[in-house]
């Protein structure tokens, strides 16, 4: 059951219980950080006999071949519910459209004389792609996934997933992946799929950067090779928070709340109110919403445990709550959802007014539904082109500018005790 918590019980109550709702690490180190480690260190030593032996152990098929073929991808894609591919096409499109407008161009600079500065802007070269097999093969990740590398200019994308029991690879994965333009994808799962994308295998190519969500093996894997190779941020649980006035409908909001509810026993779903009478009657919604889902379990637990309704005393408590929170999908089902645009400081998403629900980011509107959970969004950005490109810087002076500084940069050289760094300079002006 969903609890109750009343701000006129005092703001330090409230506080409590908001740093309970906000515990919920994942990360356990110690035992699987150590099987972790084991597994990346077996799989950089022997590569694909590894990847094979541990996908074995851990998804009980053993593979003549790691890599899906492409008479596997086209038979799956064929074999899709054809309205499930158009409503992919299409969702692919507004993500492409919608990341397009993220692309930034190399600048230069040379309004000074002599001088040319600038920053030109490449895509990584590969990346790869983590997507999970078991409860969680979604599809819409592999589009929120791939989609930004492509449109960044990434050349070579590759996805590792485990297989099934069969060997198999679920087929509405690999016709997104086909629908996004993912160029390889092997069946790798969890701690060795990371290691294979690190290190490279016999029949893996080693990438750059990782992203992707996945399990506690998979989230431990990333921290490992990070800096070895880049990982984006870790992502944890889905977060929803229901910023709601007494306009608001009450089934609406407890519909969105459990739809991120479903995703794990860890999500964590939030109403914040100034409406007393909504939060019973959201309450209420909740537990006769739930009796009639499928996933009825799994949201029962992430309700009790994470899941609360606060009633705050006006609407400056409550948005000063929400940007404490900062969760990773904000609903604003309020009178006037774009006035407040401006007092959100810390939110992944921003979802304005009663017909703008979560699920609709989820899978279709454009923007990623990767996006910054565990009150992450205070420092981190929803995934984007941006992670799929890197920067470098250009210099250039003639002769007479680099003359005309020579003093001031030997100064700062000698004052380092750099002496070959003053040489470099002093060389060139005997
Ligand atoms: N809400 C999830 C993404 C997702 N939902 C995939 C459905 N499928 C991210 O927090
Ligand atoms: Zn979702």
């Amino acid at each position: 059951m969903i609890k109750i918590i009343n701000t006129t019980n005092g703001t330090e109550e409230v506080q409590k219980e908001i740093e309970a709702l906000l515990n919920r690490s994942q990360l356990e180190f110690g035992e699987v950080n150590r099987s972790v480690e084991d597994i990346i260190t077996k799989v950089r030593d022997e590569k694909d006999k590894a990847i094979i032996e541990f996908t074995e152990k851990f998804d009980g098929v053993k593979l003549d071949s790691i890599e899906v073929t492409e008479q596997e991808i086209e038979d799956a894609y064929n074999s899709c519910d054809p309205e499930l591919i158009a409503a992919l096409e299409e969702a692919a499109e507004n993500v492409r459209e919608y990341h397009q407008k993220q692309l930034s161009n190399s600048w230069i600079q040379n309004d000074k004389k002599g001088i040319m500065l600038g920053q030109i802007y490449n895509p990584v070269e590969k990346v790869g792609i983590y997507v999970p097999g078991g409860t969680a093969p979604y599809p819409s990740t592999v589009l929120m996934n791939a989609v930004p590398a492509k449109v960044a200019g990434v050349s070579e994308i590759i996805m590792v997933t485990p297989p099934s029991k069969d060997g198999s690879v679920n087929k509405n994965i690999l016709a997104a992946a086909k629908i996004a333009g993912v160029d390889r994808i092997f069946k790798a799962g969890g701690a060795q799929g990371i290691a294979a994308l690190a290190f490279g295998t016999e029949s893996v190519p080693k990438v750059y950067k990782i992203v992707g969500p996945g399990n506690i093996y998979v989230a431990i894997a990333k921290r490992i090779v990070y800096g070895y190779v880049d990982i984006d941020m870790i992502a944890g649980p889905s977060e929803i928070l229901v910023l709601a006035d007494e306009t608001a409908n009450p089934e609406y909001v407890a519909a969105d709340m459990l739809s991120q509810a479903e995703h794990d026993t860890l999500a964590s779903s939030i109403l914040v109110t100034t409406s007393e009478e909504l939060a019973y009657k959201v309450k209420e919604e909740l537990a006769v919403q739930t009796a009639s889902l499928s996933r009825k379990d799994i949201i029962e637990k992430s309700l009790a445990d994470f899941g609360a309704i606060i009633i705050a005393k006006d609407m400056d408590e409550a948005i000063s709550y929400t940007n404490e929170i900062a969760p990773e999908h904000l609903e604003l089902i309020v009178k006037s959802p774009f006035e407040m645009i401006s007092s959100i400081k810390n939110a992944g998403a921003i979802f304005l007014g009663a017909y703008s629900p979560e699920p609709l980011g989820d899978y279709f509107a454009g923007p990623n539904h990767t996006l910054p959970t565990s009150s992450t969004a205070k420092f981190y950005s929803p995934l984007g082109v941006d992670d799929f490109v890197k920067k470098s810087s250009l210099i250039f002076y003639d002769r007479e500018r680099l003359e005309e500084k020579k003093d001031q940069i030997i100064k700062i050289a000698e004052a380092e005790g750099l002496t070959a760094h003053a040489n470099s300079i002093k060389v060139r002006f005997k």
